[in-house]
């Protein structure tokens, strides 16, 4: 050190020591300065860069979708395990219920989607749970003692995770949210026609992830034609150049089985309609996943505003309904419909709801009783109970 700098050192030591309130305040300052620098730091990364961060502090997590989980569900899920694996983090994906909705299926099969059923909270593979699709756990023995780590989602709701919440209630698909986070990442979405290691960038959206994730935005807007936002246009139109055609169109027409089929047609044959109502009942089927399908076909029958498919399986009886009425508020309807029915539960949104019954031991014995329904189903629809 030079005489002239010594001396500086040494006034400054003097200054400080007959200042020492002086000294505190600057110390103050200077933590305050750079706290309030980190904080900005954290709050202007965007939401991808943040959340891959978070991926990034553990070894091994796990991506928890919703029970019997749809396209949106799925994608979401395998595109949180892409970016987890692109910082060296190990994510099983898991889900309560069961996958038999035959796009479902296809999806899963065609894309490849490793997913593992779990029945209670001990079979999560790790206690770092990441929830998408949905914000609250649930469908699993234990699923209230789940505190998630992180949370991603478009539904309402008041769920949180721990350490990350990122709830979009406007986006019409959580894989939107999904491929926004590729796109904060700088993530390159890989040509089908190409292998990832041609591509020289940092973060990739792997073909089948690009693929998936597409769909997932198509299926949760109904085919681009409702409840879309633009951002869902936007994250559509960054994935194109990864999405693979083949993949698309053998996910998005897949095969029916010729039982899903029938209990459609049985569901147009067997309706009982009054004024713009149709209420039809499939009877005994072993594809309960047909019923909502069966609803969907009956709402679309010129003159039809409010349709309800039931049938049975296993000691339950099942429920659908579809409403493009206004007059109709069909989860109300159901739900008033089952309500004071042992062991029933019903529910759902303005235009679709659906509900169970159990038909074993119970008071309400099926079909003796099914008159009975149909008729409450009718005064629920038309507003009278
Ligand atoms: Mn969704």
């Amino acid at each position: 050190m030079s005489v002239a700098a010594e001396e500086l050192v040494e006034r400054a030591v003097a200054f400080a020591q007959t200042h020492p309130e002086l000294l505190a305040a600057l110390l103050v300052s200077v933590v305050v300065l750079v706290g309030g620098a980190y904080i900005l730091h954290q709050f202007t990364r965007p939401s991808g860069v943040r959340f891959a961060s978070l991926l990034a502090e553990y070894d091994d997590v796990t991506v928890l979708t919703h029970p019997n989980p749809d396209p949106d569900a799925m994608a979401a899920a395998m595109g949180v395990a892409s970016l987890a694996k692109q910082q060296d983090t190990t994510a099983t994906i898991q889900f309560p219920g069961q996958i038999r909705h035959q796009e479902n299926r296809a999806f899963r099969n065609v894309l490849e989607v490793d997913l593992e059923p779990i029945e209670r909270a001990s079979d999560l593979s790790t206690e770092t749970v990441i929830l998408v699709d949905h914000n609250q756990p649930r469908g699993f023995t234990g699923s209230e003692s789940v505190r998630p780590k992180a949370v991603v989602d478009h539904h309402p709701g008041d769920g949180r995770g721990e350490s990350f919440t990122d709830v979009r209630t406007e986006y019409g698909a959580c894989s939107s949210v999904i491929a926004e986070y590729f796109q904060d990442m700088d993530a390159t979405p890989v040509p089908p026609e190409n292998h990832e290691s041609e591509i020289s960038a940092k973060c990739v959206v792997p073909s089948r992830v690009a693929t998936g994730l597409f769909f997932g935005i198509l299926t949760d807007t109904n085919r681009l034609t409702g409840g879309i936002d633009s951002a869902d246009f936007d994250a559509s139109g960054y994935l194109s150049p990864g999405v693979d055609e083949n993949l698309l169109d053998r996910i998005a027409n897949p095969q029916v089985s010729a039982e899903v089929l029938e209990i459609k047609a049985t569901a147009i044959r067997e309706r009982d309609v009054e004024g713009a109502f149709a209420i039809s009942d499939v009877g005994d089927i072993s594809n309960v996943d047909a019923i909502p399908q069966a609803a969907d076909e009956l709402i679309r029958l010129e003159g039809i505003t409010a349709a309800i498919v039931c049938g049975t399986r296993n000691g339950m009886l099942y429920l659908s309904g579809r409403s493009r009425d206004d007059r109709v508020h069909m989860g109300r309807a159901i739900e008033a419909a089952l309500d004071g029915i042992p062991g029933a539960s019903g529910g759902g949104h303005a235009r679709m709801g659906g509900g169970q019954i159990p038909i074993e031991d119970g008071d309400f014995v099926w079909p003796g009783r099914r008159t009975a329904l149909t008729d409450r189903l009718r005064r629920a629809l038309e507003g009278d109970v």
